[in-house]
């Protein structure tokens, strides 16, 4: 091998490989309406988006008097994700809860 091909121009390339590219986020807000139960609400932010008894019952009162009201934030799959598994758990317990995505 020629001592040629291990040699560069002169250009010094500074931490190329520690660049990391942070993942655009998205909000996965929770639409109110006039069926759906505060209790399935709740149950709802517990198990899909991890929230505290305390702080589930505070976002599914801020939706109630809101009209939407911010679940969580997470890259676009996981939001996507998300979104169906509400979708899913509302359509089994035949209530009209509603998820979207929307870009932080
Ligand atoms: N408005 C509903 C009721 O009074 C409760 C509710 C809260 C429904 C949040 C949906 O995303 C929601 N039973």
């Amino acid at each position: 091998m020629s001592d040629r091909q291990n040699q560069t121009g002169g250009e010094v390339k500074e931490r190329p490989e520690i660049k990391k590219k942070e993942p655009t986020l998205y909000k996965v807000v929770l639409l109110n309406d006039d069926y759906t139960t505060m209790e399935f609400v709740i149950h709802v932010l517990e198990t899909v988006f991890q929230k505290s008894p305390a702080e589930a019952f505070r976002i599914m009162m801020h939706v109630h008097l809101n009209g939407k009201g911010i679940a969580g934030v997470y890259p676009w799959e996981i939001a996507e994700t998300k979104v169906d598994t509400v979708t899913e758990m509302a359509r089994q317990s035949e209530f009209p809860l509603r998820a979207a995505i929307e870009e932080v």
